[in-house]
């Protein structure tokens, strides 16, 4: 049977929709809550608990604290600065072994948080956390997907650019045998992209939201999300938590 792809071009797009997403979801927010996401898991951190607004954070954190054996800590952004009183912001290269091995993490961001929650309200069976650092393993994984829908996270309700591109580069290395997939208009834009700039993740500099972070003296950042692969990790958000589908072994074990 023919597999189907079908992308979303915003989080806010999924509020609006008649019909669910019926099949598995592969969230993209690369600038940069997805990022920061596959970074933290990457380095250890037990689990992310993805929540849509600053104070459903503190009260979760109030919640959880002496109820498990973990560290919690809070991590976000509003405007792409640090949430007050937050652990830590949205950068991935804050999220480091040091900050979060073994620890849960409750974030919320404007975005990218928004496009999971929307993304399990909407029914997805499935959702993967993607970016253009773990692609490889994000490509490897959907080739066992008899479907699925990618949903750009956007940014404020709009189209983002960095989102659709990563989505394009991935079909591009997915659809190696093309025939077998149907793709909506989405889907087939995002591909028709990716083929006209080829392999290129640091076009990404000269988009609204790359030059949004760079101007704030993120550019450290964008050219981080902007690496491919250097994290082979598929991160799945099962509510209320999101897991690494297998766990990268911590150093010792
Ligand atoms: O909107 C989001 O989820 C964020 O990733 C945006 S920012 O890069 O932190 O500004």
């Amino acid at each position: 049977m023919e597999k189907s792809i079908s992308l979303i071009l915003t989080a806010h797009q999924l509020e609006n929709m008649r019909s669910g997403i019926s099949s598995t979801a592969v969230v993209y927010d690369v600038l940069r809550a997805s990022s920061t996401i596959i970074t933290a898991l990457a380095n250890g951190a037990h689990e992310i608990r993805p929540v849509l607004e600053p104070e459903e954070a503190r009260q979760l954190y109030k919640d959880l604290s002496g109820k498990t054996d973990k560290s919690i800590l809070l991590g976000g952004e509003r405007k792409g600065e640090a949430i007050p009183g937050f652990h830590l912001g949205n950068s991935p290269l804050e999220y480091t072994r040091e900050q979060v091995c073994n620890k849960t993490i409750i974030m919320t961001t404007t975005n990218g948080t928004r496009a999971l929650i929307n993304s399990h309200k909407a029914g997805a069976k499935k959702i993967l956390i993607a970016g253009f650092l773990n692609q490889g393993a994000l490509v490897e994984s959907l080739r066992q997907e008899p479907s699925f829908t990618i949903v750009c996270a956007g940014i404020q309700g709009q189209f983002a650019y960095e989102d659709f591109l990563s989505a394009g580069l991935m079909l591009h290395r997915l659809l190696d045998e093309e025939g077998k997939y149907h793709l909506d208009d989405g889907a087939l834009a995002a591909l028709g992209l990716a083929k006209g700039i080829k392999n290129d993740p640091t076009a990404i500099f000269q988009c609204f939201h790359g030059r949004r972070l760079i101007a704030k003296n993120r550019k450290a950042d964008v050219e981080f999300c902007a690496t491919v692969d250097p994290f082979p990790v598929l991160p799945v958000f099962q509510k209320p938590g999101i897991h690494l589908s297998s766990p990268v072994p911590l150093p010792g074990n």
